[in-house]
Parts: structure tokens; C-alpha cells; sequence
């Protein structure tokens, strides 16, 4: 058993349609507990930055535009391996191929409109986590 940190977005589709606290609870209901959180704009630089990975790729200008089209939740997720379980509770990239009951599957609009982000990987999520978040910003629960 690892317990481990993940790094989390509420996208602008599920923020608009006022989704949060379904969302939350589904981290709650996984036993994925909060231990940093707060709602952030994004500026396009901001959004670039995040998104590196996926630069020159053809959907990357619609992606930091959605990302920056209105506010997001950002969060940390603590559990036993909350990264690969966190990944499970979100469904695919694209709805119409997340497993049924998954946060994608229930709530997303589109491939692109997918309502939510996580990590996918350790390497990953401590850089996520980082970009975000001061180390004072994360509060250890029991
Ligand atoms: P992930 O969010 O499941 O890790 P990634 O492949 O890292 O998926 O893609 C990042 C985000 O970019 C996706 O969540 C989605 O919002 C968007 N995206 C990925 N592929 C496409 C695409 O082919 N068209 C439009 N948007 C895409």
C-alpha cells in the first residue's frame, strides 16, 4: 500500500454547470481525501505551461483557450494509490469511451469538454502538484 498525492482540475464545462460538489463527492466517495484546494482563473501563459506536453499538437490552441475560458478548481488528492485510482474514477480521456459510471462518462461534454483533469503518473503528478501549490498550501489530514 502507497499513499500517494495526486494532482487535480475542475475544468470550466463542470465549473459553469456548477458540477463542484458532485465532483468532490465522487473524490470523497473513492476515499480520495482533499488536502489542498483553491479556484483559480487561468492566464493563457499559465495554461501553456501546464499543457507543454501537448504543444504543436493540433488541438493544443483549443485546449489552453477552453482552459482559460472560465475559472477552475485546482486540488490535491491524498490516498493509497491515489494516482492510477484517481485516473479509474475519471474514465478515458474521451466520454464516449469512459467506462459507465466513471466522473467522464457521467458528467463530461466532449473529448475536449471532458469536465476533468489528474495526473498521470508520479513524475507527473509532483510536477502538477508543484505548478500550483506552495508546499505550505497542502495540509496533511488524518
Ligand atoms: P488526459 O486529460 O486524459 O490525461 P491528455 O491526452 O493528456 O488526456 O489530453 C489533455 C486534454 O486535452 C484532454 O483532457 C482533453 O481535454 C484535451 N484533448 C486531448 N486530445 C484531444 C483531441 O484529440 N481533441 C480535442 N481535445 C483533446
Amino acid at each position: 500500500m502507497t499513499i500517494e498525492r495526486t494532482f487535480s482540475i475542475v475544468k470550466p464545462d463542470a465549473v459553469k454547470r456548477n458540477l463542484i460538489g458532485a465532483i468532490y463527492q465522487r473524490f470523497e466517495n473513492a476515499g480520495l481525501k482533499i488536502v489542498a484546494a483553491k479556484m483559480v482563473r487561468l492566464n493563457a501563459e499559465k495554461a501553456q505551461g501546464f499543457y507543454a506536453e501537448h504543444e504543436g499538437k493540433p488541438f493544443f490552441d483549443d485546449l489552453v483557450a477552453f482552459m482559460t475560458s472560465g475559472p477552475v478548481l485546482v486540488q490535491v488528492l491524498e490516498g493509497e494509490d491515489a494516482i492510477v485510482r484517481y485516473r479509474e474514477l475519471m474514465g478515458k480521456t474521451n466520454p464516449d469511451e469512459a467506462a459507465c459510471g466513471t466522473i467522464r462518462s457521467d458528467f463530461a461534454l466532449s473529448l475536449r469538454h471532458n469536465s476533468v483533469h489528474g495526473s498521470d503518473s508520479p513524475e507527473s503528478a509532483a510536477r502538477e502538484i508543484a505548478y500550483f501549490f506552495a508546499e505550505d498550501e497542502i495540509c496533511p489530514r488524518d
